[in-house]
């Protein structure tokens, strides 16, 4: 009796092992930089993005997803550490996130020290020396240079155009561009054998400025099938003086494009830019399909934040409005998902770090301050009440609900927008007293902390060779 209590004790614990210890999926994780929600898939109708449509087709596609800074290094910064910049202090591109947080565990880190084969190639870490730190990975393969990062040393376009920008073809080949050899490098993982799971991440540098695309792939482009944007005239009254400022950036770069008439050649540069990389991402779906991953690997797709193109007089991304912040994403959960399902719900690229440790059933984290988006993948439309935060600079922040979107400003100054009808963010409603309890019932997702801002890469000396670095002198006053 007791021998057959323990027997069916053991097979109970089997079978129980047999359900919470599976083979762990691999992950691939594709990421772009500065691509804006121009994509097919999220209804914008000039948008060719075959390949990330059908990516998105394959799983969960949330049409409202937002990041949670709009810059490269804060943003990638959140995302990879699964903490805000209103955490880290990491709001801007020259905070060194390493010897700043020398105990956060990064999300390739947290998949390497579980039992993962970690591997990234191009741009995943904000680019900058010694950002991308090398106990990350198992293996990692550098973003070629293909003209667009050296691109800033291009004579500038036009004379008046004072920052390092330019666009148009370049004479190479798709796969010849720094991305091609990331992709290239991609494939060549993808079929190869692999005795653990891997999480695999590809950070394709497009469609970031320069906009230079292949000239195939340029001359392709309609010129008029890519409208520019509108700027629509005094938008800016009603916006109070912090967010004037966040417009101003880049401000004499819109204005020499304004004024020499260039939009529309800055727009079907940057139209050809992500279909480039549309059909990149395409490449790496196709090697997976064919790959013996095919039917055990999570694929999530994402930009680091979106881009205005002249709306709210604003040009590049550095604002807290729906044109810097609103990305795609998708998420392809093999047993989860439902493909071609999507979810309206708010969410914040915060909750990838433990949405890909829930998925994969690595020891769940108690300090990372995004949610599993899982139960959101099981039921797209399930009340969910949590909204996307974006901080930009200290104590600057968005709270993007699924209708609403708030914004507060350091000094108190504050922006609120109606998104069923107003989806241009037009119409600054924070001071009409028929929307004050919804602003109260925003603003109680602000930050507790602002942290101060973390120490700049400049504060360091740093060899790259040893990946050692120590702290200058503070210069004296
Ligand atoms: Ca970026
Ligand atoms: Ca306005």
């Amino acid at each position: 009796m007791r021998i057959q209590t323990l027997g069916a004790a053991l097979a109970a614990l089997l079978v129980a092992c047999g359900d919470t210890l599976p083979v762990r999926p691999n992950v691939l994780m594709i990421s772009v930089d500065d691509m804006n929600d121009w994509v097919g898939a999220l209804g914008y109708e000039p948008a060719q993005t075959p390949q990330i449509d059908r990516l998105a087709g394959l799983g969960t596609l949330f049409t409202n997803a937002h990041a949670p800074s709009p810059k490269c290094n804060p943003s990638r910064t959140a995302i990879l550490s699964g903490l805000r910049p209103s955490t880290t202090g990491v709001y801007a591109n020259g905070e060194w996130w390493k010897p700043n947080l020398p105990d956060v565990v990064m999300l390739p880190r947290y998949f390497k020290d579980n039992g993962y084969y970690a591997a990234g190639g191009g741009k995943v870490f904000h680019h900058t020396p010694g950002f991308n730190p090398p106990d990350s990975w198992d293996e990692y393969f550098e973003l070629v240079d293909d003209l667009k990062t050296t691109g800033f040393l291009v004579p500038y376009r036009r004379p008046d155009n004072i920052s390092s920008f330019d666009w148009g073809p370049l004479d190479k080949s798709s796969m010849e561009m720094g991305d091609g050899a990331t992709v290239s490098w991609a494939e060549d993982f993808l079929a190869r054998q692999h005795e653990r799971p891997f999480f695999l991440a590809v950070g394709l540098f497009q469609p970031h400025l320069p906009f230079y695309a292949p000239r195939s792939i340029y001359d392709e482009v309609d010129p008029d099938e890519a409208p520019v944007p509108i700027d629509a005239p005094n938008d800016l009254d009603d916006v109070p003086e912090p967010g004037r400022r966040m417009a101003a950036f880049r401000l004499a770069d819109l204005q020499a494009i304004q004024e020499h008439e260039d939009m529309d050649e800055v727009v079907r540069s940057y139209t050809a830019c992500i279909r480039h990389a549309d059909e990149l991402v395409g490449r790496v779906l196709s090697a997976l399909e064919e790959s013996p991953y095919a039917d055990n690997t999570i694929v999530v797709f994402w930009s680091d934040h979106g881009y205005h193109f002249g709306e709210k007089h604003h040009f590049t991304k550095n604002t807290l409005w729906e044109r810097s912040s609103h990305v795609p994403l998708a998420i392809v959960a093999p047993g989860v998902t439902v493909p071609g399902s999507e979810s309206s719900r708010a969410v914040s690229l915060l909750n990838l770090y433990p949405t890909l440790v829930d998925l994969c059933g690595l020891p769940v984290r108690q300090d990372l301050e995004g949610i599993s988006l899982r139960p959101l993948l099981e039921n797209p439309e399930m009340d969910w009440d949590r909204p996307a935060v974006m901080t930009f600079g200290r104590g600057n922040h968005a709270i993007r609900s699924e209708r609403y979107r708030y914004i507060r400003y350091a000094n108190g100054d504050e922006e609120f927008y109606d998104h069923t009808t107003d989806p241009g963010e037009l119409t600054n409603l924070a001071a009409d007293p028929g929307v004050a309890s919804e602003i109260s019932r925003h603003a109680r997702w602000l930050p507790s902390v602002d942290a101060p801002g973390a120490l700049l890469k400049r504060a360091f000396e740093f060899d790259a060779e040893s990946y050692t670095w120590r702290r200058r002198e503070p210069e004296s006053p």
